[in-house]
This record gives C-alpha cells, sequence and structure tokens, in this order.
C-alpha cells in the first residue's frame, strides 16, 4: 500500500504525456519550489524572517521577508528548465527574463509566491497560487504575452501550508489534491477528483467592509445574516481567515461561497484580488470540480486582462450561491430588484441610488 500510492510525478507524467509533457516537468520544478516554502513557513519564528523586508510591492502593499524568499523560491526553481518563456510574479512590476545562459520554452508561469502572508508572523495557514499558459513561439516573453483570458489555462494550483501541506492541482482533467509526506518528501495524492457540493450555507467575507459593498452583495449577505427568520429560511454559518487559499481550500473540501466583491472603499480598485495568479487559477479549480467563479456579472476565466497586476471582484464557490449572487447583480443593475414607485414621489424615494 505504501510504495503503491500516486506520487505527483506520476500524476503529472501520466496527464501531460504527449503534446504538454514539458509541462508536466515545469510541474514538478513548481512542486520543489512549493517544498522549499513548506520547510520555510514551516520553521516558523525559527527561520527568523519574520517581519517586514521593509519594502514596498508592486500592489503598494508591504513587503515581508518571507514574500522575497518565497518569490525566490519560485524564480530559481523554474529559471532553468528550458520550459519557461518568462515568469511573471506578484511581488514583481514587470515579467521575470529568462536568463540569457538557460534554453526557453514556450510556457508562461504567473504567481502569488505566499498569499495570505500577513498571517505568516501569527502562524495561521498561507499558500502560494500558480497558473500555466502557452504561447505559440518559444523566445522571451513580453508582457502582452501575459494578458491572456483564464480559460486559456492549461494548469493552475495552489500549495496551502497548513497542520499539512497540500498542493491542489488542474491540468483541465478535474481537480486533485496532494499530501505532502514529510518523511518521504513526496505529493502523494489523496483528494482525486473532488467536487465541490452545488448548495452550502456557508459564507465567507470581510464583513468589516459591508458599507463599501454594492447592493446586491448586501442583499445577499443581509438574506444570509437573517438566516431561519428571513427569505432564505435557512441558517448559515460564516468564516473569513483573510488567507485566499485557505478559505479556497475549505470551499473545495465542504463547500461554501468566497466573496471579496467590488466595493467603493478605493475607486482606484475595482476589487482586492488580482486575476492572473489569483482569481484565474483559484476559478479554474473552482470550476474543475464543479463549481462556479464570476466577478458578479461575469465568468471569470473570460475576463480579457489589460494590466499585469489588475484586480477584480471575486466571488467563487458552491454553484446554486455563485448563481444567486450573479441574479442579485442583474437585477440591480437591470433596476428589477426594485419595487415600482410613481415618478410623482421619486423625490421622497428610499432607494439608495
Ligand atoms: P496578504 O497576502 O497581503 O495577506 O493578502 C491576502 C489576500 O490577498 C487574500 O488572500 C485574502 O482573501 C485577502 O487578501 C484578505 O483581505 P482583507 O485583509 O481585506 O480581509
Amino acid at each position: 500500500m505504501l510504495f503503491g500510492r500516486t506520487t505527483l510525478s506520476k500524476f503529472v507524467i501520466e496527464q501531460t504525456r504527449g503534446q504538454h509533457s514539458e509541462m508536466g516537468a515545469l510541474l514538478i520544478d513548481v512542486a520543489a519550489a512549493v517544498k522549499s516554502i513548506s520547510a520555510l513557513v514551516g520553521k516558523g519564528a525559527l527561520s527568523g524572517v519574520a517581519g517586514s523586508a521593509a519594502a514596498i510591492n508592486v500592489q503598494g502593499e508591504e513587503q515581508k521577508k518571507i514574500d522575497v524568499l518565497a518569490n525566490e523560491a519560485f524564480l530559481r526553481h523554474c529559471e532553468w528548465g528550458g520550459q519557461l518563456a518568462g515568469m511573471a510574479s506578484e511581488e514583481l512590476e514587470e515579467p521575470f527574463r529568462i536568463p540569457d545562459d538557460y534554453p526557453r520554452g514556450r510556457y508562461l508561469l504567473v504567481f502569488d509566491p505566499l498569499d495570505g502572508s500577513s498571517n505568516s508572523d501569527v502562524n495561521v495557514s498561507v499558500g502560494s497560487i500558480f497558473s500555466i499558459l502557452a504561447r505559440s513561439t518559444a523566445g522571451a516573453a513580453q508582457k502582452p504575452d501575459f494578458l491572456r483570458p483564464g480559460h486559456e489555462q492549461l494548469a493552475a494550483g495552489y500549495a496551502i501550508y497548513g497542520p499539512a501541506t497540500m498542493l491542489v492541482l488542474t491540468v483541465g482533467t478535474g481537480t486533485h489534491g496532494f499530501t505532502l509526506d514529510r518523511e518521504s518528501g513526496n505529493f502523494i495524492l489523496t483528494h482525486p477528483a473532488i467536487r465541490i457540493p452545488a448548495a452550502t450555507r456557508e459564507f465567507a467575507i470581510n464583513t468589516s467592509n459591508e458599507r463599501f459593498w454594492e447592493p446586491p452583495v448586501q442583499r445577499y449577505v443581509g438574506e444570509c445574516k437573517a438566516g431561519s427568520s428571513g427569505i432564505r429560511g435557512v441558517d448559515f454559518n460564516m468564516r473569513w481567515i483573510a488567507s485566499m487559499v485557505a478559505e479556497v481550500h475549505r470551499i473545495l473540501m465542504r463547500g461554501g461561497i468566497f466573496m471579496y466583491p467590488r466595493d467603493n472603499k478605493d475607486p482606484a480598485k475595482p476589487g482586492r484580488l488580482r486575476l492572473l495568479y489569483e482569481a484565474n487559477p483559484m476559478a479554474m479549480l473552482v470550476e474543475q470540480a464543479g463549481g462556479a467563479a464570476s466577478t458578479g456579472r461575469g465568468r471569470i476565466l473570460d475576463v480579457v486582462p489589460d494590466a499585469l497586476h489588475q484586480r477584480l471582484p471575486v466571488i467563487l464557490g458552491s454553484r446554486e450561491e455563485v448563481e444567486r449572487l450573479e441574479r442579485y447583480h442583474h437585477e440591480y443593475d437591470t433596476g428589477a430588484d426594485r419595487p415600482f414607485v410613481s415618478p410623482l414621489f421619486a423625490e421622497r424615494s428610499l432607494f439608495r441610488d
């Protein structure tokens, strides 16, 4: 039994044989980067890298030393293999150019090396998120090469550094979870063909932003909070870890809905989360597990990016709840959620807009 288990390497080689065998080799390098980061994160305060790197990244957010090290782990493990035309990272303003002394290939690797890193100092789960695209030609990738819609992703995944380290992966044939066996150093397939239940009674959102949300989101969350005494007629539970990888992992394991919706806190930002290395890979994983991923007004995987670090609203998880929120956005946009008020009284209307 111990030796009959499916390792990540075996799974990846079998799944990418033929047209994308080089992508299989790249995924094995990504797994090596993840193991390095897992070892570092797992040391906790003993690693000596807690705290700020005294730098601000391209997002205008404080960079932690551990963010910088995780970014290095991805770059160094993946730059040499000859499969990549380029990489892009949350931590780098511009795409990373593969050094000239290494061969280049046709794949593009995009990643958030340590998502939720503000949680690392308090020993709460954090993760890495990645996405693989291909371009039709080899040579050094330029910024426009990365600006492809998520439905063109060939593979996507995340690693969660929790009580156990797991790597959850899709190459377009379902979503599969691998657990790191710390003794052998292998990722073992422990969660094949993950399915997200279509219905849920659990939602995740940062409710401290409630006053900044759009009305359809306020309506949806209000109905969840009203529970059995409201129009939903059932009680809901709420979770918020502030670590997207941990929230998505919970949803893949038992269902739920995760929302980081559009808000008007900072009009320059149409959402908090980033399209290329947060929303797109998570949307592919969720869809491959039977769930849905939307901006509230359309499928995330169909958004055509116009910038490397573009942000957007994200609503994903159990299909029935995501569809309900899309309906609420549609009703709001078309005015169908508003009762008829005679124009005579319109000025005294209680409408919010
Ligand atoms: P950090 O990487 O800066 O900790 O941000 C994490 C994150 O991008 C995502 O993982 C969380 O869902 C979200 O931000 C939490 O945001 P709030 O702090 O606004 O709740």
